[in-house]
């Protein structure tokens, strides 16, 4: 009994130090994983401070003082690393002496992803620019100066400066005023300097005319331009509009000729395709040490080292931070199709202080209007699965992302573009350069969940998101407003399978004409232009094979259109979304334009159906289409007082089909009876119109079913513009969408939200 107690309390022993001895492994093990994973944590995250050191190893008490130098270590880590690797960087602004580079060498994987992140709740600046020291003394008349000595020996150079963070004015006539964006602040010429006008200085390459060459200078109105005489005109800077208003251009200015009031253009004109300038030009000049005479303006004399300032109302330039932007470039991933750079993030950041580029190379990469510098302040070419994510452009010079020829799987999402130089996202190809295995192109790349308002500084002709010669780009959930021109552009129709979804527009088109918050172009091989501007002469004209460029349908859905900010003026255009000049192989549907509609241009297969459109300024317009050409337009509500439809020279159906819309006039009598205007164009450029009633218009084949109802929206006074059950559009085939879900989400970062 004893013995078998005994033997049992053995038992009961051995069992217990079995399992004291097993836990005791357990906790040890435990601790060695806990202790392991937090090694291997340690090891895969790095930190940089403006307080740190370079020969630190990198951790978070000793983090390293440069991205440079953490981008080294990555280098290294990536060899042995067996997950994620993470940069983290602590407040405060970094200035770069030269851009941060990132090669192959530099490449994550799917299981080795790098990421170089703010800390967060931390606002660190990455800045191209340099921070000024400066020691103000007053000049005269207001105008405080300070020298700046490493600029005068040539060290550094800027043409932007900032204090506390906002963009100040060059030294500019007229000064500047932005009460009615592009037009306040201006003044107009008279007319461009005549042709057979002879240049007062030489010339080399005046010789080398070319089919796009550009005016040679203005003639100033003497009642408006300045009476201050310019002791450096050729430092000035002229920025003035196309004729048109399809895009503003700049020139150095060359000469002025104060006996025949002409001012001579230098270099520049490559900022727009088509570059004539005429009375209606608006223009201001500026870098003029004369004209430097009003708060926030200012003027840097270069010769002597010497930067002049009027501070603006409220600022202590005792106590001011001034910095100038000196790189054009921040970040650049470059690598190659065959070796890319690839899965690296960029996130968090706030992005600024680069280099204005509009007197940099410009080049045209499609058939459309659009001429853009191939540069960015964060530039990247030859990469994968690339994302610059919840950052904050802020001011800067050129475009902000620029995604040159071959990129794919890339993103830019949850960012914010204010004040931005140029455009704000880029996608553009090249089609020269793609060719067999070359895939010289941006494929499968996404913009979405940005926000995008106030940009073009600069350059008018641009855009929120602009794509060109690229192919299946996403552009969705973006928030766009206040833009000078467009909020999504699309060059041209090569290579399509674009998504253009549940974004939202609003007050762009602010600054030029002819254009929409959406606009596209087509212009490839099948594209005639005397058909396109429907010279009678020109048909019958077919369409001919638009799918040779457009490969794949782009489709542009459930994005709401509205805000016209501009005050609609006959001859000027503006469109929601304007499929212009060739645009082919679109899937329109479920977008809500208010106050604008839609224009289909010359083009083939485009299908645009159940949209709503409200008081557009400009009737939906369907503009000089292809003979037998396979366009669709269906169960779309168009709910205006103007025209139903503006249509070009109809000789013979050029729709596939258009039937089951609803039309409908809010206050009737309608303005219009009839209420569908033919436009005929002959061969002199004379148009006639020609007003049909629906009735008639039904005669000749179009709109067989579609109705004059009222389409019971269910509340649009909140925006609500869905139809109630018993509305007419149902009968007809129109289904509701839902409201409400277009421009940002809820991820979008609460630090970048206004
Ligand atoms: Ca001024
Ligand atoms: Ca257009």
């Amino acid at each position: 009994m004893l013995m078998r107690s005994k033997m049992k309390t053995e038992r009961e022993f051995s069992g217990l130090l079995v399992r004291i001895l097993f836990c005791s492994l357990m906790i040890l093990i435990a601790r060695r994983f806990e202790g392991k994973a937090k090694t291997a944590a340690d090891h895969a995250t790095f930190y940089v401070a403006t307080y740190g050191n370079n020969h630190n190893t990198g951790g978070q008490q000793a983090p390293f003082a440069t991205l440079s130098r953490a981008r080294a270590a990555v280098r290294e880590l990536k060899k042995t690393a067996a997950g994620a690797i993470k940069v983290y960087v602590r407040a405060g602004t970094y200035y770069l002496a030269e851009p941060l580079v990132f090669g192959p060498e530099d490449s994550g994987t799917e299981r080795v992803p790098i990421t170089y992140a703010a800390y967060p709740g931390e606002l660190v600046t990455i800045s191209g620019g340099r921070k000024l020291d400066c020691q103000w003394r007053p000049y005269k008349d207001g105008i405080m100066m300070c020298n700046l000595p490493a600029l005068k020996a040539g060290e550094y150079d800027f043409s932007q400066l900032f204090i506390n963070g906002k963009r100040q004015i060059r030294a500019r006539f007229p000064n500047y005023e932005n009460s009615i964006p592009g037009i306040s602040g201006y003044i107009y010429p008279k007319g461009s300097i005549p042709d057979e006008a002879k240049a007062p200085f030489s010339d080399p390459n005046s010789d080398m005319t070319f089919s796009g060459i550009s005016p040679r200078g203005i003639i100033f109105d003497a009642g408006t331009f300045t009476p201050r005489r310019w002791a450096k005109p050729e430092e000035a800077v002229i920025h003035i509009f196309q004729e048109f208003h399809w895009c503003n251009l700049q020139w150095t200015i060359r000469a002025i000729d104060y006996t025949n009031n002409r001012i001579w253009f230098g270099r520049g004109g490559h900022q727009g395709k088509v570059g004539s300038v005429d009375r209606s030009s608006q223009f201001y000049v500026e870098n003029v040490f004369e004209e430097l005479d009003a708060p926030g303006e200012w003027y840097l004399d270069k010769d002597k080292g010497v930067l002049y300032h009027i501070p603006a109302e409220g600022i202590d330039l005792k106590t001011a931070l001034v910095e100038a932007p000196i790189l054009q470039q921040v970040v650049r991933f470059i690598g190659t199709q065959d070796t890319p750079v690839s899965h690296i993030t960029l996130e968090g950041f706030r992005i600024a202080h680069t280099a204005s580029t509009f007197l940099e190379r410009y080049s045209v990469p499609s058939r459309g209007d659009w001429s853009i510098h191939r540069g960015g302040t964060v530039f990247l070419e030859g990469t994968r699965d690339c994302t610059v994510k919840d950052c904050w452009f802020d001011a800067v010079g050129g475009n902000a992302v620029f995604m040159n020829n071959y990129n794919r799987d890339n993103a830019v999402t949850g960012c914010k573009f204010t004040q931005t130089g140029d455009s704000a996202i880029c996608f553009v190809g090249a089609l020269e350069s793609t060719i067999g295995t070359f895939r010289n192109f941006p494929f499968q790349c996404r913009a979405s969940n940005n926000l995008i308002h106030d940009c073009g500084a600069f350059g008018k002709q641009i855009a929120g998101v602009y794509i060109s010669r690229a192919k299946r780009i996403t552009a969705a959930h973006n928030l766009i407003y206040n833009m000078p021109r467009a909020g999504i552009c699309i060059g041209d129709g090569t290579w399509g399978g674009h998504i253009i979804e549940a974004n939202e527009i609003h007050h762009a088109v602010q600054e030029t004409s002819d254009h929409g918050p959406f606009n596209s172009w087509g212009r490839e091989g099948f594209w005639c232009p005397t058909q396109a501007h429907n010279k009678e002469f020109a048909f019958p004209h077919q369409a001919g094979n638009v799918k040779e460029y457009a490969e794949e349908t782009t489709i542009v859905r459930n994005n709401y259109l509205h805000s016209v900010a501009k005050t609609y003026e006959w001859g000027s255009y503006l469109q929601a979304l304007d499929l212009d000049d060739g645009t082919s192989n679109f899937h329109v549907y479920n977008n809500l334009c208010v106050g604008m509609g839609i224009s289909i241009r010359e083009g083939d297969f485009r299908t645009v159906e159940n949209n709503i459109i409200i008081d557009p300024v400009v009737p939906f317009a369907i503009h000089y289409g292809f003979d037998n050409n396979n366009d669709i337009v269906r169960r779309n509500i168009i709910y205006t007082t103007g025209d139903i439809f503006h249509v070009s020279a109809v000789t013979q159906p050029y729709l596939k089909e258009m039937n089951n819309n609803l039309f409908y006039s809010p206050r009737p009598p309608w303005s219009y009876k009839p209420a569908i205007t033919i436009v005929s164009r002959n061969k002199n450029g004379i148009s006639t119109y020609k007003k049909l009633t629906l009735a008639e218009w039904q005669e000749l084949g179009y709109d067989k079913d579609s109705l004059i109802a009222d389409p019971m929206f269910i509340d649009p006074a909140r925006n609500d513009y869905r139809v109630k059950p018993e509305s007419p559009a149902l009968k007809l085939g129109f289904k509701n969408f839902e409201m409400g879900k277009w421009g940002l989400t809820d991820e979008f970062p609460a630090q970048w939200r206004n």
